[in-house]
């Protein structure tokens, strides 16, 4: 059988979430807003534009289009400054294992990521050349939960998306899978991805055995 295996990026393959924490906590405290962890918890998987105007939300701030515009720019600046010493150490554990049993049954595989900087990213973790095709957040107009990111990939790795297996660390990203007809497998925990078809702690949980039904289903 063939299928579509779609992998997010931040949670899932690389903990990137720390960094957009650093980039946005500077940010937010230069216009005089708090912003704390929890705060950049309801940031997964949820594109730079929406975060920016959570952020001045919750701090009762409003900024001109040019001055927004601006703080994004200044935002991902830092948070490249944090990607750029990113390397291999980074991969989340087990993830070039079940790459690389995907690659070795010939399964087809994609990345569906929020964000714009993911082709960069997997270059500094020596990742890409594992993908068959990269959706991020250049090749959307709409972000998680809306389908679309889910949708592409399956189109471009040429499966039917009811065919498909998402890999998501944020409840957005699984609500997403879910109304692409995709099966949804949550990485982290239990109470928080409540909607997904599967939850594991990380890939060290998931076997060989498990794949191989996926496969076969
Ligand atoms: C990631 C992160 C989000 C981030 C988004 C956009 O999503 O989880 O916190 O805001 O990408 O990132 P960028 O500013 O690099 O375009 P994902 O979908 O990979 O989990
Ligand atoms: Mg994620």
């Amino acid at each position: 059988n063939k299928k579509g295996f779609i992998f997010d990026l931040d949670g899932v393959i690389v903990d990137t979430a720390k960094y957009h924490f650093l980039a946005w906590r500077k940010l937010a405290n230069s216009v005089g807003v708090d912003f704390t962890e929890t705060q950049n918890e309801q940031l997964k998987g949820v594109s730079r534009k929406r975060s920016l105007e959570k952020i001045l939300e919750w701090g009762n701030k409003s900024l001109s289009g040019d001055e927004f515009n601006r703080l994004m720019a200044l935002k991902n600046e830092d948070y490249l400054s944090h990607v750029n010493t990113m390397d291999e150490s980074e991969i989340l554990p087990d993830v070039p294992k079940i790459l690389n049993y995907l690659i070795k049954e010939k399964q087809p595989i994609a990345l569906g990521s929020a964000s714009k900087n993911a082709q960069t990213i997997l270059e500094r973790v020596n990742l890409l050349s594992k993908f068959n095709t990269i959706v991020d957040g250049n090749g959307v107009t709409k972000g998680k939960p809306n389908p679309e990111v889910f949708l592409n990939a399956a189109k471009n790795l040429g499966v039917e998306a009811d065919q498909c297996i998402v890999f998501e660390d944020a409840q957005a990203g699984i609500e997403a899978a879910n109304a692409a007809n995709m099966v949804s497998i949550g990485i982290g925990e239990k109470d928080v991805l409540q909607n997904a078809d599967y939850v594991f702690k990380d890939f060290t949980e998931i076997s060989e055995d498990f794949i191989n039904t996926l496969i076969n289903n």
